[in-house]
């Protein structure tokens, strides 16, 4: 087995990375080469990515990547992840038909209505398994004028945009399939007849892909671009970020339950199969599919957006907000403040945080935070908390034990709320890796191309061998 040189595109919905590694069965080096905010941008029509600004940041990123290998090593394989839900959709020359939408864009707020009266909630959760989201891809294909499907041949799920964009090759890849709510979770393949129930064109999406299929090289433009050697082929990963997190997550059994603690924070346990139960649907867990024909048994927890756009809120009102120093402060402020329920839908449209969350807080009687740090502070408890509910609930539901929390993702940086979600679960949090996300992608390569071998626990062994992680263990009680 030689070492593989491979590149991770990482897009998270607050920055995306493109990350340099070399992967070898002793051996996962993982070096940042490019980073860049993603920001997105409302148009009079709604809320929209920058997708352009994007695949220039993916193109730069790929040019520092290939300026990065060293000697006669050449990089030979690309992988790219994003946020699951949104798509383009292509003409029949392939031409993009407008930005894409991002999927806090409130344009779905009728659209579930419409879909619920063409198919039940039961019914839609009985067979693809997945949660209501109101930005679910379904929800927000139903949003879309007619008019736009008499034009679009195609529609590609972000990494699968931009790996057209790289290679000219059409494809699904699967685990992201599986956050449309049009794929049914027993069979793995689109569910025809919530196509027909709905009017959507049968073939919108392109045939599926599988992490680890080689999609295929790169095109002369984008070899022009870059400077990436002409061997170098794009690589199917785990497209979904949170199923490459999974990948990334240093467990050493299947006694685990994982936080992807990003913009989002998606709290569950790896199973085999789904769980489909009425119990669930009610909870609103989720059967996401995952590497190696795994399930992410997972819910949405609203996660450090809510910090991230709090600080946001500030620094449009005045001199920067500095995550830290507010951290620090958070600290310091005595246990057993107010707490408020973070998956309530007003926290899910970009605004004004700070005043929802004194609105829910007043709602519920609760104690209004005065100063910045407490208002922090009541964040960080709060999703404590709803970490620790959903941690105990996926156990509950799935019959999974669970023994250990890994938290992975940029959260893992946050000292404090790997603290109070320890304290919270009663459980010890294993913290790191902060990119496990870009690790799952590119172990998934490097199995692909024969530089490591096994199955997801030995891809995970050597993430034990070689990424470091911090031990949080719950203060007695
Ligand atoms: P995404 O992939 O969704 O864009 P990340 O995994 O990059 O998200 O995590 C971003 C989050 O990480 C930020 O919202 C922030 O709360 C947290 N974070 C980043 N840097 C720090 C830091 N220095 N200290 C504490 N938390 C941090
Ligand atoms: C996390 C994530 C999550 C989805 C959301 C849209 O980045 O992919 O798994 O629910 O974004």
């Amino acid at each position: 087995m030689t070492t593989l040189t491979a590149a991770a595109i990482d897009l998270g919905a607050s920055s995306g990375r493109v990350m340099l590694a070399r992967v070898g069965p002793e051996r996962l080096d993982l070096t940042e080469v490019h980073r860049f905010p993603n920001v997105p941008v409302r148009l009079p029509g709604g809320l929209h990515w920058d997708v352009l600004r994007l695949y220039r940041d993916v193109l730069d990123g790929l040019g520092q990547a290939a300026r990065a290998t060293t000697g006669g090593e050449a990089l030979r394989s690309v992988g790219i992840d994003s946020w699951a839900v949104d798509y383009g959709l292509l003409d029949t020359t392939g031409a993009l038909l407008g930005n894409p939408y991002h999927y806090r864009d409130g344009r779905t707020s009728d659209a579930t209505a419409t879909v619920h009266a063409k198919v039940g909630e039961r019914e839609l959760y009985d067979v693809t398994g997945l949660q209501f989201l109101p930005f679910n891809t379904i929800y927000q294909l139903a949003a879309e004028p007619a008019a736009k499907f008499e034009h679009a041949d195609h529609a590609l799920l972000m990494p699968d945009l931009l790996t057209y964009w790289l290679t000219g090759a059409l494809g699904t890849e699967i685990t992201n399939a599986s956050t449309t709510g049009l794929l049914d979770v027993r069979s793995g393949d689109w569910a025809a007849p919530l196509f027909a129930a709905l009017g959507l064109p049968p073939a919108l999406f392109p045939p599926p892909r599988r992490p680890g299929d080689v999609v295929g090289p790169l095109l002369p433009e984008v070899l022009d671009d870059t400077g990436l050697d002409p061997s170098a082929v794009v690589t199917a990963v785990g497209s979904h970020d949170t199923a490459s997190a999974v990948v990334g997550v240093p467990a050493a059994d299947e006694r685990f339950a994982y936080i992807s603690c990003g913009t989002w924070s998606l709290v569950g346990v790896e199973l085999d199969r789904p769980v489909l139960t009425e119990a669930g649907r009610a909870a609103n867990f989720t059967n996401e599919g995952g590497v190696d024909g795994t399930v992410r048994y997972l819910r949405n927890v609203m996660g450090l957006w809510l910090l991230s756009e709090s600080i946001s809120t500030w620094n449009r009102q005045g001199p920067a907000a500095d995550l830290p120093a507010l951290l620090a402060a958070a600290a310091d402020v005595p246990a057993g403040g107010p707490v408020f329920d973070p998956d309530d839908p007003v926290f899910l449209p970009p605004g004004d945080l700070p005043a929802r969350i004194a609105d829910a807080l007043r709602r519920s009687g609760a104690r209004v935070p005065e100063t910045r740090p407490e208002l922090v502070r009541c964040i960080l408890d709060s999703l404590a908390a709803a970490y620790a509910r959903t941690v105990h609930e996926a156990a509950e539901l799935s019959g999974r034990a669970v023994d250990v929390v890994h938290l992975v993702g940029g959260g893992a940086r946050n000292e404090l709320l790997c603290r109070l979600t320890a304290d919270a679960c009663g459980l010890p949090v294993l913290a790191g890796p902060i990119e496990a996300t870009a690790l799952g992608n590119v172990l998934v390569q490097a199995r692909a191309h024969g530089a490591v071998g096994g199955d997801l626990w030995a891809l995970r062994a050597l993430l034990r061998a070689t990424q470091a992680v911090r031990r949080y263990d719950p203060a007695a009680r």
